[in-house]
């Protein structure tokens, strides 16, 4: 369904002082529809400022160059100094939850309110929702309020949006994916942004240690319930070894459920401050939440994580017994 965006467009002529937010560990999609945002306003002769509850992940600093984002509760973006905008635009989501600690200030916050956002799931945030399900990705839908309002596309806004669309269909291979986000992408290329830099500013980043880490990781890759469970470690002198350090260990896990057949992936990381880090992954409906509330973490079905106060020798055993005997629960019905 595509949105009548007169509401934005009033919201806008209306208000002259604008804050752009999006949600806690912000992703491509969150960073690059917030920035598209503040950039369409600013077209409009408009103030904009970008403020939200996370960091700007290493991985995105490149979308960043003049350090625009600020983390709520900063200097200089704390509660009381954010006080005099006149409306709130809240990019990529609908809960508040996903508000982290910015939650108590939007709720208090007495301007306007409006949220453009692609998600199913929704708290009522008192604001004016510009919502569609539908569509692949929040920077899809600024892209479309670009055009709906006649605001030209610049290179850096078209880069940003293109981020939130690549990033959020696993460039271009989701299910979600239709032959208008392929049109989307080509205006996005022809207003001058440029997917070769791009996928390579994202995805062409390694560090030679964070390579080695990985050989030693999966050299040490295993596989348990007749190839339904792919584990791994990450050891201590690993990092010293490869030179990597611990942030590098960032999606490894995902190596073990690219084995076909292996429902749940498991890697422990041996903290450099003793106990170790689990992460789980899992490609079939094991509930990997459950799992890890057990030994005392949470996370969501798919991916989810748990601190273990034990060392590997005691750990890895108890969480295999307790991963088998989940399993054996559920016949599994491998995605
Ligand atoms: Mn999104």
């Amino acid at each position: 369904m595509p949105i009548d965006w007169t509401p934005l467009a009033e919201v806008l002529d209306r208000h002259s002082r604008f804050l752009v937010t999006t949600h806690v560990r912000p992703d491509g999609d969150a960073l690059g529809s917030a920035q598209g945002m503040a950039e369409l306003i600013e077209a409009r002769g408009k103030t904009a400022r970008l403020v939200m509850p996370s960091a700007v992940p290493p991985r995105y600093a490149f979308l960043d160059p003049d350090r625009r984002f600020a983390r709520f509760g900063d200097p200089g973006a704390t509660a009381d100094e954010l006080r005099d905008f006149d409306a709130l635009l809240i990019l990529d989501l609908s809960s508040w939850s996903q508000l982290g600690e910015m939650a108590p200030w939007v709720r208090d916050f007495s301007g306007t309110r409006l949220i453009i956002d692609h998600h199913q799931s929704a708290d009522d945030l008192g604001a004016i929702v510009l919502k569609d399900p539908t569509a692949e990705a929040t920077g899809a839908l600024v892209l479309e309020a670009a055009e709906a309002l006649g605001v030209p596309i610049s290179p850096s806004m078209a880069t940003a949006l293109l981020t939130a669309l690549a990033m959020d269909t696993g460039w271009f291979r989701h299910a979600s994916v239709t032959p208008a986000t392929f049109r989307a992408a080509a205006r996005l290329l022809e207003a001058g942004a440029d997917a070769h830099t791009l996928y390579r500013q994202l995805y062409e980043q390694n560090t030679p240690g964070r390579l080695r880490l990985i050989g030693t990781a999966l050299s040490r890759l295993r596989l348990d319930a007749d190839g339904r469970i792919a584990y791994t470690t990450v050891e201590r002198a690993d990092f010293e070894q490869s030179g990597a350090i611990p942030p590098e260990t960032e999606d490894l896990v995902d190596y073990t459920v690219s084995i076909a057949g292996v429902e749940v992936g498991l890697l422990f990381i041996e903290q450099l401050k003793g106990g170790i880090k689990l992460s789980l992954r899992a490609r079939s409906d094991f509930d990997c939440a459950r799992l890890a509330a057990r030994f005392g973490g949470g996370g969501h079905r798919a991916a989810a994580g748990a601190p273990l106060p034990d060392p590997l020798q005691a750990s890895l055993p108890a969480v295999l017994d307790a991963v088998r005997s989940q399993l054996a629960q559920n016949p599994g019905t491998p995605a």
